[in-house]
C-alpha cells in the first residue's frame, strides 16, 4: 500500500488532518475500518472503476467500489513533530525521520496563518509561513545528507578500490531508504559528481539528497489552518509554489463530526443545516461553508487524489488474469486497483504480482484492446491489464 507520511512543526495541525483524512468514512457504509496504529490510518484516492466499462460489478480484494467510484485505499502516517535541530537529534530526534523512510511520498504540513514559531509553539503575531517551508525542508535534507556521509572515508575507499560501481556501493550504504541503484545511477547523471567515492564532501552528499527529495521522495506542501491566513500570506505562498493545497483541517473536521450529527445533511461546501444549532454554531457553520467555497481551497475529499494522481503522477492499475471477462483466475472482477508510481512498466508490474511472474514474464496484454504491450511499456492510468507469464 502506498505510505504518505505527513511531517510539519508540532502544532500545525498535522493531528488535526490525520483525522479529517482517515476518518471521512462516514459516507462509506460499513467499510470496516481498521486503525492500523494509533498514527498510522487509511485515507482513500478515489478515482473512476472500470467495471462500468464491462457492466458488471467488481469485487475489490481492498478498498471499496460505490456506484462506480473505487476507493483505493492507501496508509496516512502522523509523523511527530519536527523543530529545528532535529538532523542533530533535537526534540524528537531521529524517531520521525525512520517513518520518512517507510513513506514513498511526504506532505509538509506547514501554518499558512504563519502563528506557529520555529519550535512549533503557538504564537500571536504572524511569522511569513514562506520561510517556515524552507527551515523545515532543509532539516530532512540535511538527515538524508548526514545519513549518507556517516563512516564516509572508510566507505570510500573501500568502494574506490573495488570494481564496484559506485551508485551500487552508495545505494547499499543508505538501504534502508528503499532507494534502487538504478534510480541512484539516474540521479547522478542529473548533476555533476566526482567519478571516484574519495573526491565526495559533504556538498556533494547533500546535493544528492537534495535530488532524492525533489525525484524519489517528493514533498508536497499543504498550507493547513488557511481559515486564518491573510491574503497577503495566501498570494505569496501561491507565487512561491503554485501546487501548494491550501486547507483548514480543523474546518473539515468540525464538518465531518456535525455530518456524523445529522446537523448537516452533506459534506459539499453547499451543506444545509439540518439540525438544531444555536446562533453561534450557525455562525460557524456559516464560516465553514463560505471557507470551503472559496475557488483556491482544496477539500479533504480531494487532497490525496491531487497529491497522489495530480503532483506525485502515480497511477491506479487492475491487473487480471482473463482479458475478456477481467476476472482473477477465482472469477473475482477486477479484484486488484494497483497505486503505481509514474513510469512503471509492464515488466515492474508482472515484479510487483509476484517476482516468479516477472521473472517468467512472456508479454502484456491491455485488456481494453487486447493488444500485447512491450515490457518496457510504461503504464497509463485506470490500464487493465493481463501479465503473460511462464509460471502461469
Ligand atoms: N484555525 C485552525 N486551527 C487549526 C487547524 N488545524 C489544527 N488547528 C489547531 O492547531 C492546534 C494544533 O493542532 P494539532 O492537530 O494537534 O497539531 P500537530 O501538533 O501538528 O499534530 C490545535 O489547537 C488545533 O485546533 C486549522 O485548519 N485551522
Ligand atoms: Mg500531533
Amino acid at each position: 500500500m502506498v505510505r504518505i507520511g505527513l511531517i510539519g512543526k508540532p502544532n500545525v495541525g498535522k493531528s488535526t488532518l490525520f483525522s479529517a483524512l482517515t476518518k471521512n468514512m462516514v459516507e462509506i457504509a460499513n467499510y470496516p475500518f481498521t486503525t492500523l496504529k494509533p498514527n498510522v490510518g487509511m485515507a482513500f484516492l478515489k478515482t473512476k472503476c472500470p467495471e462500468t466499462e464491462i457492466g458488471k460489478k467488481c469485487n475489490p480484494r481492498e478498498g471499496v467500489c460505490i456506484e462506480g467510484i473505487r476507493y483505493v485505499p492507501i496508509e496516512i502516517i502522523d509523523v511527530p513533530g519536527l523543530i529545528p535541530g532535529a538532523s542533530e537529534g533535537k526534540g524528537m530526534g531521529n524517531a520521525f525521520l525512520d517513518n520518512i523512510r517507510d513513506s514513498e511520498a511526504i506532505i509538509h504540513v506547514f501554518d499558512a496563518s504563519g502563528k506557529t514559531s520555529p519550535e512549533g509553539t503557538l504564537i500571536s503575531e504572524s511569522r511569513d509561513p514562506v520561510e517556515d517551508i524552507a527551515t523545515i525542508e532543509s532539516e530532512i535534507t540535511k538527515w538524508m545528507a548526514d545519513r549518507i556521509f556517516r563512516d564516509w572515508e572508510k566507505f570510500a575507499r573501500k568502494s574506490d578500490a573495488s570494481a564496484e560501481r559506485p551508485e551500487r556501493a552508495i545505494a547499499k550504504k543508505v538501504a534502508s531508504f528503499g532507494i534502487s541503484e538504478k534510480q541512484i545511477a539516474i540521479l547522478m547523471n542529473k548533476d555533476f559528481f566526482p567519478g571516484k567515492l574519495m573526491n565526495w564532501g559533504p556538498e556533494e552528499a547533500e546535493r544528492l539528497a537534495t535530488l532524492i527529495f525533489r525525484e524519489i521522495k517528493p514533498i508536497v506542501r499543504v498550507a493547513n489552518k488557511s481559515d486564518a491566513a491573510s491574503q497577503s500570506f495566501i498570494s505569496e505562498l501561491s507565487r512561491f509554489d503554485k501546487r501548494i493545497q491550501f486547507i483548514s483541517g480543523e474546518f473539515e473536521l468540525t464538518l465531518e463530526k456535525a455530518f456524523a450529527a445529522k446537523v448537516v445533511d452533506s459534506l459539499d461546501s453547499g451543506f444545509n443545516v439540518t439540525g438544531k444549532v444555536n446562533s453561534a454554531q450557525q455562525n460557524a457553520l456559516a464560516m465553514i461553508r463560505r471557507f470551503l467555497s472559496e475557488p483556491y481551497v482544496t477539500r479533504i475529499s480531494d487532497i490525496v487524489f491531487k497529491v497522489v494522481r495530480e503532483i506525485l503522477g502515480y497511477v491506479v492499475v487492475y491487473p487480471v488474469v482473463d482479458e475478456s471477462s477481467w476476472e482473477d483466475n477465482k472469477g473475482n472482477i477486477l479484484p486488484d486497483a494497483l497505486l503505481l508510481p509514474a513510469g512503471t512498466t509492464a515488466l515492474d508490474l508482472a515484479f510487483r504480482i509476484h517476482t516468479d511472474i516477472g521473472e517468467g514474464f512472456i508479454r502484456a496484454i491491455d485488456c481494453r484492446t487486447k493488444r500485447a504491450i512491450g515490457k518496457d511499456h510504461a503504464l497509463n492510468d485506470s490500464d487493465v491489464i493481463r501479465i503473460v507469464s511462464r509460471t502461469k
